[in-house]
């Protein structure tokens, strides 16, 4: 390739992907966003990804190379894992008292993010639903005393001061929301993005012709008017999240409530089941660590094996 050809090439961001096409946003705002393809077979670039593209003719890109990822967030089975989102700076996890959100899918998430480096802060939203706020605040309380920043918002309900919360939290970041279906996370994201669907319509009608706008993720830019130089990332609502991707000693590890105890367990291997002088079981039945969340966690290990 002729060594000019190469010099032509403008850093871009993955806004959106769909099979083998990606909707790729300029990092200086020098050019509409555009779909793009890749060289040969390489497809695994996801949103968020930071990529060196070539433009051809008026609408159109081809990804020539990919930025090292600051952060990478997986999900995952035994069969295959998948890339959610990179570069992401922190995460947002859409929760709610109606319906009740999964704690197990919760810690998941939390599992995941932590493993990945990316931080995590709680978004309780629904909180005009007074009785199931109230459901749910003892739970709420658990993740806020282990250090989780959370957020109490109704995003339909008090779509301004959901702005208000979140605006200098999401400023200067890009941040990831996921959640379960059902916590209001597409409400918060309009309520944050305006447009955000028709935004979405026109990723949808480039990159898929028209199939179900909500079954890829898609990055956003914040209206400055909300938070100065934020993006969010929208992913489907999930209703599972596999840590098949992390060893048993990385999902331990990002438990926090746990991390002060590994290796004072009686046996160096110790799995926190059911093993003589388990430390963290131990705490867990005097009370001095959450023991639902330690009855989750043991759910999620039976589940890996
Ligand atoms: N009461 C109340 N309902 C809300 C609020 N935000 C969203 N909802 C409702 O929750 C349901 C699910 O919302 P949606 O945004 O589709 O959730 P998603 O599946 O997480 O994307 C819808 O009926 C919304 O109208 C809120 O702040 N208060
Ligand atoms: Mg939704
Ligand atoms: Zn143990």
């Amino acid at each position: 390739m002729p060594s000019s050809a190469a010099a032509a090439t403008e850093l871009a961001r993955i806004a959106a992907s769909f099979g083998r096409l990606f909707y790729v946003r300029s990092r200086a705002n020098a050019w509409p966003d555009r779909v793009a393809v890749t060289r040969g077979k390489r497809t695994d670039f996801c949103v968020g990804d930071e990529v060196d593209v070539r433009l051809i003719g008026a609408d159109q890109a081809v990804i020539e190379s990919l930025r090292p990822r600051r952060t990478a967030l997986q999900r995952s089975d035994r069969w295959r894992s998948k890339l959610l989102a990179a570069n992401v700076d922190q995460a947002g996890i859409v929760v709610a008292g109606d319906p009740p959100f999964s704690e197990a899918l919760l810690m998941r998430m939390l599992i995941a993010l932590e493993s990945a480096g990316i931080g995590a802060a709680l978004i309780a939203n629904k909180s005009d639903l007074v009785e199931a706020a109230r459901a749910i605040a003892g739970r709420i309380a658990t993740y806020r005393a282990l250090g989780y920043e959370v957020f109490e918002i109704a995003a339909g309900a008090r779509p301004r001061e959901a702005r208000e919360r979140l605006g200098p939290w999401l400023a200067g970041r890009t941040t990831l929301l996921i959640g379960q279906s059902g916590m209001g996370k597409s409400t918060l994201v309009n309520t944050l993005v305006p447009d955000a669907d028709l935004r979405t319509q026109a990723i949808s009608a480039a990159l898929s012709s028209g199939r179900h706008t909500t079954t890829f993720s898609r990055m956003f830019d914040v209206p400055d008017e909300v938070a100065r130089d934020a993006r969010i990332v929208d992913t489907p609502g999930f209703q599972s999240f596999g840590l098949a991707h992390l060893s048993e000693s990385q999902r331990m590890h990002a438990m926090r409530e746990f991390v002060p105890l590994l290796g004072r367990c009686r046996f160096n291997n110790c799995r926190h089941h059911d093993e003589p002088g388990c430390a963290i079981r131990e705490a867990a039945s005097r009370g001095e660590i959450d023991a639902l969340r330690y009855r989750l966690y043991l759910r999620i290990e039976d589940d890996a094996d």
